[in-house]
């Protein structure tokens, strides 16, 4: 049976301390643990994903190849430039002040933090990081948004 990548990276990890913090240096604001987690598992779970079927968190094993999601702040630079109308460079929808990006191809998270800051290439993008969830606004877009995504398999 083909994984179905229920879950999928996005900028939170722990550090050796187990404190969390987000890749783009951002405060977290907001959390939404599944219950029991983070549980850090057999010792090797310092990255986090959110489940694209209920919205929930899960720390996970960082070298687990999973889709990811990137996210950029919107900036203000970007006015005027069609096809983005929501100061959100090409690729990227807006949502609340970032702009989000779900890559469907499956990486380690260091792969996709690496991915997610390249789109930073060519823009005046002040920050490309692996997403920020600030908010439960944030949370239900993505889980809605990746559910509309062709993961490999239906959920
Ligand atoms: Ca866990």
């Amino acid at each position: 049976m083909a994984q179905s990548y229920t879950d999928i990276w996005f900028g939170y990890y722990a550090d050796q301390y187990r404190e969390f913090h987000y890749t783009d240096n951002s405060t977290a604001y907001y959390t939404n643990w599944n219950p029991g987690e983070p549980n850090n598992s057999g010792g090797y779970e310092f990255c986090a994903t959110v489940s694209r079927q209920h919205g929930r968190w899960n720390d996970a094993n960082c070298d687990w190849p999973q889709p990811f999601v990137c996210s950029m702040w919107k900036s203000t630079s970007m006015t005027g430039t069609p096809p983005n109308p929501n100061n959100c460079p090409a690729g990227y929808t807006a949502v609340n002040s970032a702009c989000f990006k779900v890559v469907t191809s499956t990486a380690t998270q260091a792969n996709a933090l690496a991915a997610c800051e390249a789109d930073k290439a060519g823009t005046n993008f002040p920050t490309a990081s692996l997403a920020s969830i600030w908010d439960i606004h944030d949370n239900y877009y993505l889980k809605v948004l990746k559910k509309k995504k062709d993961l490999k398999d239906p959920l």
